[in-house]
């Protein structure tokens, strides 16, 4: 019965791209298998990342706080890439378990689940060239004392357990994240007119 779930809700992915409540069945599962018609990690032929790579970023409970939303979107405006979605909510401990599947039995995570459930958090989809690499290296290290100053944490923060910002570490990370967080209708394809100015693609 729950084998026929599992294959209904991951056949439905594929062939709508709308992961509902297949979610929390992606943790773990190849990225290999999960690249159907609705996926939002674009690749080009040879295999590079291209222009419209898209990568999660949030901003955490303790930068909503401080007011850091603004200065957090301008780095990655002035950076030159695209908005395509963003949304403010207080998230569910059932949705941020799907978003750190990964961390369920380190020591710190039910201190990150309550964390990250204290307040409201804005969530985005950014888009552009290499983009995920490039948005770890503007969010600095895990732990903010090791991160160098000019990074988001580097400048905001000095505790890991409140780094202000999220970002995924990895594109199948971004894809798993995005489709966590975004039904496909709230991102938006649209052109930049500055486009040929921050990406030759
Ligand atoms: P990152 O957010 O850089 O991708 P991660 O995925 O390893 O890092 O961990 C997710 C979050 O968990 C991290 O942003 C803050 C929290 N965290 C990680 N290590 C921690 C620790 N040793 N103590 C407390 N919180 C920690
Ligand atoms: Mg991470």
């Amino acid at each position: 019965m729950l084998q026929r779930h599992i294959f209904k809700t991951l056949f439905q992915q594929f062939h709508f791209g709308n992961p509902g409540p297949a979610k929390g069945l992606l943790c773990g599962i190849p990225s290999a298998l999960r690249d159907g018609h609705g996926s939002v990690w674009h690749r080009s032929k040879s295999s590079l990342p291209d222009a419209r790579e898209r990568t999660l970023v949030a901003v955490k409970p303790d930068g909503v706080q401080r007011r850091l939303v603004g200065q957090i979107i301008q780095r990655f405006e002035h950076r030159g890439f695209k908005l395509v979605g963003l949304k403010m909510l207080q998230v569910s401990e059932a949705l941020l378990s799907q978003h750190y599947c990964q961390l369920r039995t380190k020591p710190f995570y039910p201190s990150l689940l309550h964390y990250m459930t204290s307040g409201p958090v804005v969530v985005m989809v950014w888009e552009g060239h290499n983009i995920v690499q490039v948005s770890r290296t503007m969010v600095g290290h895990t732990n903010p004392a090791e991160a160098q100053a000019g990074t988001i944490r580097g400048d905001f923060s000095f505790h890991v357990s409140r780094n202000v910002v999220h970002a995924s570490d990895s594109p199948e990370g971004a894809q798993r994240e995005i489709q966590l967080w975004f039904e496909g209708e709230d991102l938006l394809n649209w052109d930049c007119c500055d486009q040929s100015s921050t990406s030759e693609a």
